[in-house]
């Protein structure tokens, strides 16, 4: 910065006026800074866009969360006004207005103008810091073309005034306020030449603050948008009973396994270690990691601490409750945490995050603490409550016998894929097509249809997989013995995606999967079969639109070369009301070998003719429960329910 530029900012500087004694290197210093910051915003808040517009108020809240985590304030309101202008007022002791030694200004200037003051002047405590944040108030200062700031302090109003960085006004008091009021507001309007967009969002904002007030136990934090019409939009967040609420919110509605989440804080050698986990009906995995109260969705020393101290203290219980016998293998890491929901969150001094995004936590002592301290409160939570700890492992238990099933089963199929040399089944008569989007695969029921569906297909886009009528016989079969079922296999191979965790989209080879079965019973269940081997397996497959159902005719009713196709009972019904007293040769066809390949191209397979249903999943939980219980041990009802709702399944022209 050269010498003229220095002059004109601190002639627009009141509290100066220009030429002034008290003008020292602190000036010159604070303004190369703010200078810097405006000149490159992203090097300091990350980005310009709406990013880096959030990130403002962040910092300026995470400011009064420091001084809550202090304990010396309660509250904190945030408030969007109707014009954009952002005002952040907390309760806390408010920014000294006494001279800060270093910089010779007022601690409230040298606060909103050294860059980084925020972290270098306070000395012990837990701050919220690392990652983007901890940039301090004075880059929102720069970054803002309007701020105020007020101090409540011993009696007194404080009050001054910024344009870009820049002191409009001197600190002064502005009058008296009753002796035990005390507090901060900042109060700013982002500069709109610097950012992209001044458009706040409510639930990004909103949501950000209901974490920050599950991580600070006890604070309320009120958030108001004046934006809103008729009427402010406002949320108050206060949790009293901290992370724990916070994993009782995750598990709202997934029915949980015990009514109370285990939770623990303790403060072991500086560091705050908070911990709450519950576990639920689901199958999925929530564990949420913070450090000073900011996310490390890559996990860290701490989130390490804890998954070894679970998996260590689950199996030791295990052991001594005889739950797991001696040659029971230990449940591993996955097994425990299936329906796990959990949040960790440790304070420290200082903090250390690592990586590209800065998201992860260093700091090599957490570990150990972390796992100490959590160990021995799990520990005591399962030794004091039997029953849980029972439902806890019989949940890990179930886990690890269905990762067992399903690693035998993928086994099963990796080991057959290489005895096959990882080449398409024989039995597949594939098309000459490449393009999965115009290429589609017909799932064939039994070897005759499948020959007349090779004789009639358009084998330039239309591949036939004969599927042999063995299959019904796996009428009971459990899911991980499905697989080992060879049928199934090939289908697997033939698509190319792989199955289950493996199942991947982009190697699908054929964008239409027809199933393509018998009218009768025994068709109806294979296509029963069938749905269920994608809906478990291979449910994208089913999401995506892929999986169709081919609608054979049931009735031919011929007359010389005349011949008219029914494909319901209804179409049949209808036929012959309309065709009252005329004559037709009926066939009705039960079988689809029945068809030679020229009668069955023409009813079923062209493209330009045929009509196809598409399966689609409506709700997973009512396709879920009709899986169930076609699988279910009772033929008979079985039966009944597959004539009735084998398809679910909507028309696709
Ligand atoms: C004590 C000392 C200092 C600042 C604060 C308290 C303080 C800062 C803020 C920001 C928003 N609300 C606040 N309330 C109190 C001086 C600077 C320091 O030591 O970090």
């Amino acid at each position: 910065m050269t010498t003229t530029e220095r002059a004109d900012a601190t002639a627009t500087n009141g509290r100066n006026g220009g030429a002034d004694p008290s003008y020292t290197a602190a000036d010159i210093q604070v303004l190369e800074g703010l200078e810097a910051v405006r000149r490159r915003p992203g090097m300091y808040i990350g980005s310009t866009d709406s990013r880096g517009l959030h990130h403002l108020i962040y910092e300026i809240v995470d400011n009064a969360i420091d001084e809550a985590m202090a304990g010396f304030c309660d509250t904190i309101t945030i408030e969007i006004e109707a014009d954009g202008h952002i005002a952040v007022t907390d309760n806390g002791r408010g920014i000294p207005v006494d001279k800060h030694e270093k910089t010779g200004l007022s601690a409230v200037e040298t606060v909103l103008t050294v860059l980084h003051a925020g972290g270098k002047f306070g000395g012990g405590g837990y701050k919220v810091s690392g990652g983007l944040h901890g940039v301090g108030a004075s880059v929102v200062n720069a970054l803002s073309e309007e701020l105020e700031v007020e101090v409540r302090q011993k009696g007194a109003l404080w009050r001054q005034t910024y344009e870009n960085g820049v002191a409009t006004s001197k600190l002064a008091k502005q009058g008296k306020v009753p002796k035990d009021e005390s507090g901060t507001v900042i109060r700013f309007l982002p500069n709109a030449e610097i950012f992209e967009t001044l458009d706040y969002d409510y639930d990004t904002l909103s949501s950000r603050f209901r974490e920050m007030a599950y991580l600070t136990k006890g604070i309320r934090i009120r958030f108001i948008d004046c934006r809103a019409e008729p009427v402010p939009k406002e949320m108050s967040y206060f949790f009293d009973s901290g992370v724990e609420a916070f994993v009782r919110h995750i598990n709202r509605d997934k029915g949980t396994l015990h009514p109370d989440p285990i939770y623990v804080l303790e403060d072991r050698d500086g560091v705050m270690v908070e911990i709450a986990l519950q576990y639920n009906g689901t199958y999925g995995e929530v564990v949420n990691s913070f450090a000073n109260c900011i996310k490390t969705p890559d996990g860290g020393t701490h989130l390490t601490g804890f998954r070894s101290a679970l998996t260590s203290v689950l199996n030791d219980h295990a052991r001594k409750s005889k739950i797991l016998k001696e040659n029971d293998a230990n449940l591993s890491g996955d097994d425990v945490r299936e329906g796990l929901s959990a949040v960790v969150s440790v304070k420290i001094g200082e903090p250390q995050f690592e990586g590209q995004t800065k998201t992860r936590l260093g700091n090599p002592e957490v570990k150990g603490i972390v796992q100490s301290v959590f160990a021995s409160k799990l520990g005591q939570a399962l030794e004091e409550n039997p029953q849980i700890a029972r439902k806890i492992l019989d949940k890990a238990l179930t886990a690890s016998r269905a990762r067992e099933a399903a690693r035998k089963a993928r086994d099963l199929v990796q080991r057959k894929g290489v005895l096959e040399g990882s080449t398409l089944p024989g039995k597949l008569s594939d098309c000459s097509e490449r393009d999965p989007e115009l290429s589609e695969i017909y799932l064939v029921e039994g070897d005759s249809a499948g020959g007349s569906a090779k004789g009639g297909r358009d084998r330039r886009t239309q591949a036939i997989l004969p599927l042999r009528g063995k299959i019904i016989n796996v009428e009971k079969a459990r899911l991980d013995k499905m697989l080992a079922h060879e049928e199934i296999r090939t289908i697997i191979t033939a698509l190319g995606t792989g199955f289950g965790e493996d199942y991947d989209a982009s190697k699908l080879r054929y964008h239409k999967v027809i199933i393509m079965t018998d009218a009768d019973v025994d068709g109806a269940h294979i296509r029963t079969l069938l749905l269920t081997f994608f809906y478990r397996f291979m449910p994208q497959l089913i999401e995506d639109g892929y999986l169709f159902i081919a609608q054979p005719p049931l009735y031919s009713a011929t007359r010389g070369k005349n011949v008219n196709w029914l494909y319901t009972e209804a179409d049949y019904e209808k036929f012959m009301a309309e065709h009252d007293g005329e004559r037709f040769n009926f066939q009705r066809y039960k079988g689809l070998g029945e068809m030679n390949p020229e009668q069955l191209w023409e009813t079923t397979m062209d493209p330009e003719n045929r009509s196809l249903l598409q399966v689609q999943v409506h709700d997973a939980e009512v396709a879920n429960d009709l899986f169930t219980r076609l699988m279910g041990d009772e033929v008979a009802p079985r039966r009944a329910f597959i004539m009735n709702n084998a398809l679910q399944a909507t028309i696709d022209a």
